[in-house]
């Protein structure tokens, strides 16, 4: 598709921009990336967007489309072929998992804000579940086997927060997970989400929590001035 004046609006760390960006990539789709900031929103920004939030996709005929569950299904539905399954069962469970990740990014919003070490423990054990409840409708190695679909779009955002925080402080959450360590693994090698983020992302995402005084941020700068040393 050849629409080269589509243009998302973005925030760099978002992970909801991020499925939008894999879904453009993945449908071959030219479109223009424009990040805003967030804690100064511009005046443009603010007429066009009715949430004040991103991702925000702007048409060539000046029309916006909020809500990157909504955009996702757009920018597959203009296109050929599909990143949804065909049978309509199928496709209403897929919706339904992806919307079970957009609860997950809010149980992980939870994860690296909490202050203390109670806090802390009770939103990696409420993650912890919600991975255990994936791993079992997994088919592998992406989420419903071999082909990469719209669901796949929407977890590989939400598995790149692990992969910056690192490891030995998420080795908790995975543990014993074998269908979601595989699917992590060949999610990071496909190009659209590799591309859905520059190479300044995970020093700016460590940024950002530690800069929130959280538990986890504490844990990360710790461990920051450590391999410093
Ligand atoms: N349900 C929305 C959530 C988008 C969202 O929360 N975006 C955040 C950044 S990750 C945002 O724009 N926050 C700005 C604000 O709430 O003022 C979607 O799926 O597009």
């Amino acid at each position: 598709m050849n629409r080269q004046t589509i243009e998302l609006i973005s925030y760099k760390l978002c992970p909801y921009v991020q499925r939008s960006v894999i879904t453009l990539l993945e449908k071959n789709i030219d479109f223009k990336r424009t990040d805003i900031d967030l804690a100064h929103k511009p005046d443009w920004f603010k007429q066009l967007s009715p949430t004040g939030k991103v991702p925000l996709l702007k048409l060539d005929n000046n029309q916006t489309i909020f809500e990157s569950a909504v955009i996702c299904e757009y920018l597959d539905e203009v296109t050929v072929g599909s990143l949804l399954p065909t049978s309509p069962e199928i496709r209403a469970s897929h919706r339904s998992w992806i919307e079970y990740g957009s609860q997950t990014l809010a149980a992980i919003g939870r994860y690296y804000s909490a202050k203390d070490k109670t806090q802390f423990n009770e939103a990696e054990q409420q993650l912890r579940q919600r991975f255990e409840t994936l791993e079992q409708v997994i088919v592998g190695p992406y989420f419903s086997g071999q082909d990469f679909m719209m669901v796949d779009a929407v977890y590989a955002p939400i598995f790149r927060y692990f992969d910056v925080f690192g490891t030995s402080i998420t080795k908790h959450l995975f543990s014993g997970l074998y269908k979601i360590s595989t699917w992590r693994e060949y999610l990071n090698g496909r190009p659209s989400v590799i591309h859905a983020v520059d190479d300044t992302f995970p020093s700016a995402l460590l940024e950002f929590v530690i800069k929130k005084n959280s538990y986890l941020g504490g844990l990360l700068q710790k461990q920051h001035t450590i391999s410093a040393i």
